[in-house]
């Protein structure tokens, strides 16, 4: 015979990690820094996001970059060869980044040269959405290989989200995708979000994403 108890574990994680978030942001907001969060699928162009956009404005602002991983430096690496501050964080066993990481990550960088700081959160559409991070805009990368009912699947990380990006629409007919469905199930969603569709590869869509970006950093 068992007999069950409640083991109170005496904080709620979520509220913990939403109180780092707000010091992590007024940490940022003192020193003038724009942070992005990039969520989305596994594979669906994150890291490509990012190296292009330091590519095109690297040389102008100051551009600091958290890569979260489950483990290894790969995405950290690819990074560093653009020649920006970056940190990497390991989640371990973990499918998101948390505050407290990030302030970690924070503690690596040199914020007083930085003007935007994106994070690359853990590829996956569900864990991250639940985790604020301090950021100023939340964005999540899908493509059109994962399926055309990828956004429709997965409601919640869009519900708070502030743009989505649908990416490699240069593939969208070899995979049989309608990029446009994708769109208006992210509007469905969350009628108050941002949409961009994108081909990382033909630079399609990409303007208006740095066009979103500077708006965004107040450039
Ligand atoms: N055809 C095509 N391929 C793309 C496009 N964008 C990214 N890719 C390819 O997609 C693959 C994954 O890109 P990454 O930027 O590494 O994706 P990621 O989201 O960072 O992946 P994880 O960090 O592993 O979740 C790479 O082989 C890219 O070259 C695009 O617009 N079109
Ligand atoms: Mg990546």
């Amino acid at each position: 015979m068992h007999t069950t108890g409640e083991i109170n574990i005496g904080y709620d994680v979520l509220a913990v990690n939403k109180e780092l978030a707000h010091e992590n942001r007024r940490r940022l907001d003192e020193y003038g820094i724009t942070a992005f969060n990039i969520m989305g699928a596994i594979g669906s162009g994150k890291t490509m996001l990012i190296e292009k956009t330091i590519e095109r404005l690297g040389k102008r602002y100051g551009i600091g970059v958290i890569a979260g991983d489950v483990v290894a430096r790969i995405d950290a690496a690819r990074f560093e060869k653009h020649g920006v501050p970056t940190v990497g964080l390991n989640t371990g066993k973990e499918c998101h980044l948390d505050a407290h990481l990030v302030e970690h990550g924070f503690g690596e960088l040199p914020l007083d040269e930085l003007d935007i700081i994106f994070i690359e959160n853990v590829g996956n559409l569900i864990c991250p959405t639940d985790y604020e991070l301090g950021e100023h805009k939340r964005v999540v990368v899908v493509s059109v290989s994962e399926g055309d009912d990828i956004v429709e699947k997965h409601p919640l990380i869009f519900s708070n989200a502030d743009l989505v990006i649908v990416n490699k629409i240069d593939i969208a007919e070899a995979v049989d995708a309608d990029a446009d469905k994708m769109v208006e199930d992210a509007r469905r969603i969350n009628p108050a979000i941002d949409v961009l569709k994108m081909s990382l590869k033909t630079g399609e869509g990409f303007g208006d994403w740095i066009g979103f970006v500077g708006k965004s950093a107040g450039f």
